[in-house]
């Protein structure tokens, strides 16, 4: 843990307002005694200082999750220093650079692709300072550029997903799939996932994939192409790797005449509020729980690395899914 709060800078500052050179002012706080440990003098104990770089708020998922971080951190009274990168790696370097100078004591992010993060990372180690990948992962050859990794197991998604479809259809269907934001961790691992299952039955078909980017507004974009293509009247089952896709879709397939939950059954991933409306009125068939919730874990992370305490190396979220019959009674004690 690198030990530079901005306690000192303060302390500096203040020595320097009451008229002490600067040089003076570093003598003094260097002869000043070491700062009390939490609660052994009653002192305050210099607050933590997290840099967390958001991917954006492309999604339900996406805005839960913020909201979490961001109260989890008030709760604790821990110092966020919070950055949203529209959706660009590029912004989430930027970020990241500029947490290091602004001396965070920890850094978290939840990157929005896997790959193309070794030589901030390294900036950062650099530094000194310890990093947590919330939510998504990061494909590094050196797993000690981060100290551990909350999220939620995708591949494991991908497979509730298929095994519903399997369930749904007795193994026999006509699948389009929504894609993710293309290089994302849940992208892939969703795809990977569903396919792993769907290769024991030959008769359930992937015949239209493409990326609707997460959004709504793209899921119904790409859905209304893939209903006009060739091969859009065999559709009979959506697989979207988020709800808020599936939400757009639905759109897609009334605008086109048909009935979304029927004529095409349509299971998702999340597990947000507007797909436990979506599947009371029967227009969404199952979703596959993701918890955004991840605050709480993250600041138990961060809490635990500042008392030196030992951090698993992988936090794994607890899910479930949940299915059109259960949405009424399941909907009344949702969080996000
Ligand atoms: O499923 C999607 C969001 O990384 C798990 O990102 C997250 C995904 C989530 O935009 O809705």
């Amino acid at each position: 843990m690198p030990t530079r709060r901005p306690t000192r800078r303060t302390i500096l500052a203040a020595f320097c307002l009451a008229g002490l050179s600067l040089a003076a002012c570093e003598k003094k706080a260097e002869d000043k005694p070491a700062e009390p440990k939490a609660g052994a003098t009653g002192t305050p104990a210099p607050k933590l200082r997290v840099g967390f770089s958001q991917i954006g708020a492309e999604s339900d998922w996406r805005r839960a999750n913020t909201e979490s971080i961001k109260g989890e951190a008030a709760k604790r009274g821990v110092e966020l220093v919070f950055a949203d990168a529209q959706q660009k790696q590029e912004n989430q370097i930027k970020a990241l650079r500029s947490f290091i100078q602004q001396k965070v004591d920890v850094i978290a992010f939840s990157p929005v692709v896997e790959t193309g993060w070794e030589p901030v990372l390294k900036e950062v180690k650099e530094a000194g300072i310890p990093v947590i990948l919330t939510d998504r992962a990061v494909d590094v050859s050196d797993p000690n550029l981060f100290v551990t990794f909350i999220g939620a197991d995708f591949v494991e998604e991908g497979r509730r997903a298929a095994n519903w479809v399997v369930k749904a259809t007795g193994g026999k269907a006509m699948v389009a799939e929504l894609q993710g934001t293309p290089g994302s961790a849940p992208a892939i691992d969703r795809k990977k996932g569903f396919e792993e299952v769907i290769k024991a039955h030959p008769d359930i078909k992937v015949i239209k994939s493409q990326s609707g980017e997460f959004t709504r507004a793209k899921g119904k974009e790409v859905m209304e192409t893939f209903l006009k293509s060739s091969e859009g009247a065999s559709i009979n089952v959506l697989y979207a790797h988020n709800d808020d896709m599936a939400l757009g879709a639905i759109q897609a397939i009334e605008e086109a005449g048909r009935k979304p939950g029927v004529d095409i059954k349509i299971v998702s991933i999340d597990a947000v509020r507007a797909a436990f409306e979506a599947m009371v009125a029967g227009k969404l068939n199952c979703t596959v729980e993701c918890n955004p919730l991840l605050g709480p874990q993250l600041f138990d992370a961060v809490e635990a690395l500042a008392a030196k305490k030992p951090v698993e190396k992988r936090i794994v979220t607890k899910e479930g899914v949940f299915e059109q019959a259960q949405a009424a009674e399941a909907i009344k004690t949702r969080q996000y």
